[in-house]
């Protein structure tokens, strides 16, 4: 008879259990890249994703689905934001469309460790869930300038009578310079040089090799300007829906990937540098004044620019992400 009991005990526990049981069942996020796959923030992001895949076998799984070939990169913030995907890599220059203080994290002069503490983080979240419906998980991309690369040559900091590929990232510096701008994504700059549509073109360092741009390319201004953003936005539903086993998975897994930017940038910038030199991209350096003014220019116009577009909050995220 007891034994009876307890067993109509224990199956009456696991019917009250199974709908907690149900909950806890894996989940599988899909992600796309505003970049193409073959691009150093995407094959990191995979690095990423191989961990988070083999620790957590029954908790979370990351399906990453593909690049621009999958979404246009400018589509991507709004396929988070409706939750067409879940998760993407990009930047905040490629969803300006959907909040104009994206592009603002190009000026940050904290490190994304340095913004988790000193509240800048936080700050950015409630905006992005605000404006956009987004978590900001992350950042993969960071620590590496951008930079204007020329098929003429300048002698000075002076733009007049050129055209310029950009995103909004470079569309106040380089007017602010006298420069003609025309917005494309990455993968229309090729093509945009090969048909002389356009002198140049605004880029970090990585990824020209993997684009075929150094063809195309004769000279990289110097110093670079900015710090180039690329983060993991998770659509904020999504994002809430997960369980605390599985936000702490993707949560130390980004941490984990944020506390080696700062190496793994610096030996990519110094290796595509090298490669751009072997390549036969040559330097155009500003003499030490010059550069002053390049790159305040660079962070007024900048700024300008946010707060204009979001008298709200871009002083704010100016504050925030300033020292
Ligand atoms: O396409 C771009 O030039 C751009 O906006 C960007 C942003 C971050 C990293 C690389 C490129």
């Amino acid at each position: 008879m007891k034994s009876l009991i307890k067993l109509s005990i224990a199956s009456l526990c696991t019917a009250l259990v199974m709908p907690l049981a149900a909950q806890a069942q894996e989940t599988t996020l899909r992600v796309v890249s505003g970049f193409a796959e073959n691009l150093s923030y995407v094959i990191r992001m995979q690095q990423m994703f191989d961990k988070i895949n083999k620790e957590g076998k029954g908790v979370l799984q990351m399906n990453f689905i593909g690049g621009p070939k999958a979404i246009p990169p400018f589509e991507v913030g709004n396929a988070v934001k409706t939750g067409v995907v879940d998760m993407a890599l990009t930047t905040g220059a490629f969803y300006t469309n959907l909040m104009p203080e994206a592009d603002a994290l190009k000026m940050t002069q904290l490190t994304i460790t340095e913004q988790r503490k000193s509240g800048a983080f936080d700050l950015i979240n409630e905006i992005w869930a605000k404006k956009a419906n987004m978590y900001y998980l992350g950042r993969m991309g960071e620590q590496q300038p951008f930079y204007l690369y020329l098929t003429k040559k300048i002698d000075k900091a002076d733009l007049t009578g050129l055209k310029l590929r950009i995103t909004p990232v470079y569309r106040d510096f380089f007017q602010a310079l006298g420069g003609t701008v025309i917005t494309t994504a990455p993968g229309e700059v090729y093509t945009a040089l090969e048909r002389g549509v356009v002198d140049g073109y605004g880029w970090p360092l990585t990824g020209l090799f993997d684009q075929n741009w150094q063809k195309m390319t004769k000279f990289r201004v110097e110093p670079g300007f900015y710090n180039a953003e690329v983060s993991l936005v998770v659509n904020l539903d999504v994002w809430k829906k997960l369980n605390p086993k599985q936000r702490e998975l993707l949560q130390k897994h980004m941490l984990e990937f944020e506390g080696d930017n700062t190496a793994y940038w610096k030996k990519n910038s110094e290796d595509e540098v090298k490669r751009q030199e072997q390549a036969g991209i040559q330097t155009i350096k500003f003499d030490a004044a010059t550069a002053k003014q390049y790159l305040d220019k660079a962070y007024e116009s900048g700024w300008a620019g946010v707060i204009k577009n979001s008298p709200e909050y871009g002083p704010k995220l100016k504050q925030a992400l300033s020292k």
